[in-house]
């Protein structure tokens, strides 16, 4: 060690579920280590921010070999991977001259941006950049939906009112019962503390239960029971929980009446008076596979466990109907009295407390004329274009910050869409599979080269200063920068004249950092709250001042304003919606595919890591049941095709996930050999480029079969 060491905070701003703080330490300006948040807790309410493997593992990313050094301008065929080296200018000439090109004979909505979220935490260096010059510039196609949670954000408007349904993790130190529903915080963060908290849940002598087609690591380290059910069948089960609870009477009639609208309505159809199918244990048997003892006996001890939190993750709702999950967990969270109670929780996870709300992203500007198409349906809309039915007709595409080409369904499509375009641009740390694509590629920086703050993902009351701790890799340069020198060169005044230090003090100007000094010191402020954050804690205990933010100012079991779309898909009650017969016709692909996300990347980041590699490899996960008579082995190469392609990945063939499903993990970049079929295991050489009535992109209702490659 030399006296030339310094330790920098940096945060992690990607988009993994949790925002942690890294201390990079620094000697002649290189990164020679990662540490991460070692500070006592002053603060009760927030624990240490510890980084996960990823975040330690950074050194890796920043120094790869295949980090992308300098601007590339394409060579071979689109998509050929074949570039060469170019100066800077040379660059943000050939963009500018496009662009003006492209506006000037087809109007600014022939641009599409697909950038998405690789940068989401950052305020000030995150994708707000390109939407700002793309707007200031006359407008673009954007793309619309949250493909995370489209169904679950759906729900929370119309049940609660609100995004704001969760409450803190610490929370969960109050919760007698825990049912984790789809929810595998171990792999997928969702808040840096998550499973720090199951932890000391457990240890104080929370039961705690785990429903999911799988058995994940957090059901295998947590839970003292697995429940596995067949994707996307979730909502009979919990409609069936529901029966059990009002033929024996044990749901809390009191608060049903005092904060919820519909229950009535609701209980007709659970009762099987509205058409005359009772929702009984052996009626959701038939349809998820769960025994119907298993059924009523989550019903009894959730009703009768107070208080008891159904928490759940994303995965359940990225489904057809996926919507109904949600909206029928929320309802059951009702029946058991549990909304608004410390230890309870909403059946509706996004944001916890709305720390969001006090620091601002780097504003979008300009007044534009834009358009949007379904995120899902990017592609699609490039090939078909307004004789299709679409807004715009694309010559050109822009990414910031994403890889949508790849994380999005149907890559074939992707793969005949850029083709067909006139222009691309990507700024990338790796020549991802989208960037492959590209005409220009620009080198970015990473968030040890600039300087911002973060806040966190969904949970967590605190925010974090991230500061450069090394000089820009080769030529990178940070995406504002780069979107700076594209304006003038398109004749746009005032892009950006202000530094970034003013940036981030109007960025954080709602944040109440009264001591930036000690906040760039300890590269953290944890917010003192007077107690810790409950999820319509106001409501349940002063209803008559804090009404729901829904029409009625209830929680609304029957919504209205679902009615009053109507869509025969979307039930204005929480219904199971049995699948479509399009659905159901398997089409000769008989098992259902689940995509989940996983330790060892985050969305197509990350699994490029010798040591994040080490963690887990990719492999489609099998039961024996199905791999038997497959003639699969475990470590067997498979090939798993659908109507929309083919990938090539080992199987593992294990108990852990539940017959007739299986599991790839999201996120590798997909190649294709000769043949058009993919060789990396990429989830979405399968996943179809479709989304449901209500916007949800549905990568778990995916149907495939598997055989011997
Ligand atoms: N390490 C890491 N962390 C991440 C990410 C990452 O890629 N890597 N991605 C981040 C992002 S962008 C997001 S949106 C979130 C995603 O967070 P989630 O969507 O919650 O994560 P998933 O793994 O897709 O799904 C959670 C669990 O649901 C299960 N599941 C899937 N379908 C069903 C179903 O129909 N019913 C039931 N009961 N369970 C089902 C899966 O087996 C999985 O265990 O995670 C974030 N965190
Ligand atoms: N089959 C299937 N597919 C899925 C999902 C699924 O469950 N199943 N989950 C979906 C979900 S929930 C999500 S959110 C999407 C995520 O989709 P994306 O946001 O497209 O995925 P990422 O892999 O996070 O891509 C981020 C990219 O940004 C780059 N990047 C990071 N920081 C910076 C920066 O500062 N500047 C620049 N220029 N680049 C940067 C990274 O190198 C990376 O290539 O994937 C979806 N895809
Ligand atoms: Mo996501």
């Amino acid at each position: 060690m030399t006296d030339n060491l310094k330790k920098v905070p940096v945060g992690c701003p990607h988009d993994c579920g949790g925002s942690c703080l890294l201390i990079a330490h620094v000697e002649d300006g290189v990164v020679k280590r990662i540490t991460t948040d070692e500070s006592l807790p002053d603060n009760p309410g927030v624990a240490q921010l510890r980084a996960c493997l990823k975040g330690r593992a950074y050194r890796q990313r920043l120094y790869h070999p295949d980090r992308l050094k300098h601007p590339l301008k394409r060579v071979g065929e689109r998509g050929s991977g074949k570039f060469e080296q170019i100066s800077w200018d040379e660059a943000l000439d050939a963009v500018a001259e496009n662009m003006l090109k492209i506006r000037d004979k087809h109007g600014p909505t022939a641009i599409m941006n697909i950038s998405h979220s690789g940068s989401m935490l950052c305020s000030y260096h995150g994708k707000g950049c390109i939407y700002r010059l793309l707007n200031m510039f006359g407008g673009q196609t954007m793309l619309h939906s949250i493909v995370s949670n489209e169904g679950g954000v759906f729900a929370a408007l119309h049940t609660y009112g609100t995004v704001f349904t969760t409450s803190e993790r610490e929370d969960l130190l109050n919760s007698k019962m825990i049912i984790i529903w789809g929810w595998n915080p171990t792999d997928s963060v969702w808040g840096t503390n998550s499973s720090y908290y199951l932890a000391l849940a457990r240890e104080k002598g929370a039961r705690i239960v785990a429903v999911d087609p799988r058995y994940t690591d957090t059901g295998a380290t947590f839970a003292d029971q697995w429940i596995p059910i067949r994707p996307g069948t979730d909502t009979a089960m919990l409609v069936a929980m529901a029966y059990v609870m009002i033929e024996e009477g044990l749901y809390d009639k009191n608060f049903l009446d005092k904060y919820t609208l519909g229950f009535d309505k609701f209980k007709e159809y659970v009762t099987g008076r509205e058409d005359d199918v009772p929702k009984t244990p052996q009626w959701a048997e038939q349809i998820t596979g769960v025994p119907a003892q298993t059924i009523v006996e989550l019903a009894h001890a959730y009703s009768k466990t107070k208080p008891a939190a159904l928490t759940v993750g994303h995965g359940p709702g990225r489904t057809n109907h996926g919507e109904q999950f949600h909206r029928a967990a929320a309802t059951l969270c009702a029946m058991t009295g549990n909304v608004g109670v410390s230890g309870g929780d909403t059946g509706v996870s996004i944001f916890g407390y709305p720390i969001q709300t006090k620091v601002m992203s780097f504003p979008a500007g300009g007044s534009p004329e834009n358009v949007s198409v379904h995120f899902n349906k990017w592609a699609d809309a490039i090939i078909e274009g307004r004789t299709g039915g679409y807004p715009s007709d694309i010559k050109m595409v822009y990414s910031v910050a994403g890889n949508t080409v790849n994380q999005l369904g149907n890559v074939r499509k992707a793969d005949r869409a850029l083709k067909m375009l006139d222009f691309m641009v990507a700024h990338d740390h790796f020549l991802t599979a989208t960037a492959r694509y590209a005409d220009i590629v620009l080198p970015a920086t990473t968030h040890f080269e600039r300087s911002d703050v973060m806040s966190p993902w969904c949970f967590g009351h605190y925010i974090i200063w991230s500061e450069k701790a090394i000089e820009p890799y080769g030529e990178c340069r940070n995406d504002i920068d780069i979107c700076a020198d594209i304006a003038k060169r398109l004749g746009i005044q005032s892009y950006n004249d202000t530094p970034e230090d003013e940036w981030l003090k109007y960025l954080t100007g709602s944040a109440d950092i009264s001591d930036w000094d000690e906040f760039q010191r300890r590269g953290f402020l944890k917010y003192k709250l007077e107690r810790s954050h409950v999820a319509f804690r106001e409501q349940v205990e002063d209803f008559e001042n804090n009404p729901f933010g829904t029409p009625s100012g209830k929680m609304e079991i029957y919504s209205q304003s679902i009615a009053d779309m109507g869509k025969p898909d979307v039930p204005p009650i929480p219904k199971y919606v049995p699948p479509s017969n399009q659905e159901a016709d398997d089409g000769g692909f008989p098992l259902r595919l689940i995509t989940a996300h996983s330790k060892k990347s985050c969305n197509s980041m990350f699994y490029n890591l010798p040591w994040v590699r080490e963690a887990e490899a990719q492999e489609i996960w099998i039961n024996s049941a199905d791999a038997g008579p497959r003639g699969i082995k475990n470590g067997d190469m498979v090939k798993v095709t659908n109507g929309i392609g083919a990938t090539v990945l080992p199987a593992r063939v294990t108990e852990r996930i539940v017959p007739g499903t299986v599991n790839i993990d999201q996120g590798m970049q997909f190649e294709f050999d000769s043949t058009g079929v993919e060789t990396k295991g990429c989830a979405n050489a399968v996943c179809p480029d479709v989304h449901t009535s209500i916007d949800i992109t549905p990568y778990n209702s995916t149907r495939v079969q598997v055989a011997r490659a």
